[in-house]
């Protein structure tokens, strides 16, 4: 059955990687044709973030400021109140945010979290936003619950490639990301799957991780692209940083081999030129976090971002009426 997002189609890394290769001008014109036949190319739509339980995670993640190996100096804090979760999401949409996206350190929710989590979901979608997860590992069940509480995405990221993998995070593996994956997706939950760039990964890493989420059953209907936002004290804090070109192809590769999906510019743009930002929207990046923080880290923030936007001509993608 065609799904909205598309998928079904088998890329080989061979063909990914000519696509990848070639002239950065032949490259972004057919990037930005595609996106032109599958979307209005002067509107992004607009997600804004919420960490509802920080640090103290008992991964490894080698980038990430949460984990309880490394000493980032972040505190760690309990799970929110839900009160307190759904007033922040309806600043975000007083703000102009579509999708409210509550992001928990964990490697997984326990049993105990359950309902205050659908609790969450429940409050945000009775303000009109969509809503989105990142709460770690997931088995059917608990996807179900979510679905049932009215979740519309949920963010696992497969963050590089298979091979890779293992030089970042040591206590899970590749596989158990796709399991997570296929839950949600059993589950009528509509998946949020992307990654990070500049880790010190090959180019050939960042073109395998797109050719995993497009050969995958049914494309992510998201797919963020994180720039690496380096964290003192995590073993990646001295990554050497991902070209602007580069970084810009890979948006292009992304738009074409899915061309249906919303590509999301997502961590990382506070340390991107308004040029940079600009290629990456024209090559078929149209979503973006607004707000000054994403769950930890910082964001260009709402007055940098509407004047960016203003300078373009690109407006705020609205919510399909239902
Ligand atoms: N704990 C859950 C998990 O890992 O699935 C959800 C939260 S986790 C912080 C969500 C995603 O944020 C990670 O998968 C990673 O892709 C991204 N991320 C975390 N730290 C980052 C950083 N320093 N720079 C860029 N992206 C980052
Ligand atoms: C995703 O791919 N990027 C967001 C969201 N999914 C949860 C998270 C970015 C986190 C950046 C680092 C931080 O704020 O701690
Ligand atoms: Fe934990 Fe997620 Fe950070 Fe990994 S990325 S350490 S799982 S919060």
């Amino acid at each position: 059955m065609p799904t909205p997002a598309g998928g079904g189609m088998h890329w080989t890394l061979e063909e990914a990687q000519a696509l990848y290769d070639a002239p950065f001008n032949d490259l972004l014109f057919q990037a930005h044709s595609v996106h032109r036949q599958n979307f209005d190319p002067n509107r992004v739509q607009l997600s804004r973030l919420l960490s509802v339980k920080t640090g103290g995670c008992p991964e490894d993640c080698g980038y990430c400021s949460q984990s309880a190996h490394y000493p980032s100096g972040l505190k760690a804090s309990k799970l929110m109140e839900v009160e307190r979760v759904v007033a922040e999401a309806r600043k975000a949409r007083d703000a102009g945010a579509t999708r409210y996206c509550m992001g928990a350190a964990w490697r997984g929710p326990k049993a105990r979290d359950m309902d205050a989590v659908a609790a969450m979901i429940e409050g945000v979608k009775a303000l009109g936003m969509e809503t989105c997860m990142t709460l770690g590992m997931l088995d059917l069940d608990q996807a179900r619950r979510l679905k049932q509480a009215g979740l519309d995405y949920y963010n696992h990221n497969i963050d590089t490639s298979e091979r890779y993998y293992g030089e970042i995070i040591t206590t899970r593996c590749f596989a158990d990301r796709l399991e997570t994956l296929a839950n949600v997706r059993a589950s009528g939950i509509k998946v949020c799957c992307g990654g990070i760039v500049g880790m010190g990964e090959q180019t050939i890493d960042r073109v395998d991780m797109l050719v995993t989420l497009a050969n995958l059953p049914e494309h992510p209907e998201s797919v963020p692209i994180n720039m690496l936002i380096p964290i003192e004290g995590t073993p990646l804090a001295k990554a050497e940083p991902i070209e602007p070109i580069a970084f810009v192809r890979l948006i292009a590769l992304a738009r074409i081999l899915m061309p249906k999906s919303v590509i999301r510019l997502s961590a990382g743009r506070t340390a991107m030129s308004d040029e940079m930002q600009a290629l990456c929207f024209f090559a078929g990046a149209n979503s973006i976090f607004v707000g000054d923080t994403l769950l930890t880290a910082e964001n260009p923030g709402e007055d940098k971002d509407s004047a960016l936007f203003s300078r373009l001509g690109i407006q705020p993608m609205e919510l399909p009426t239902r």
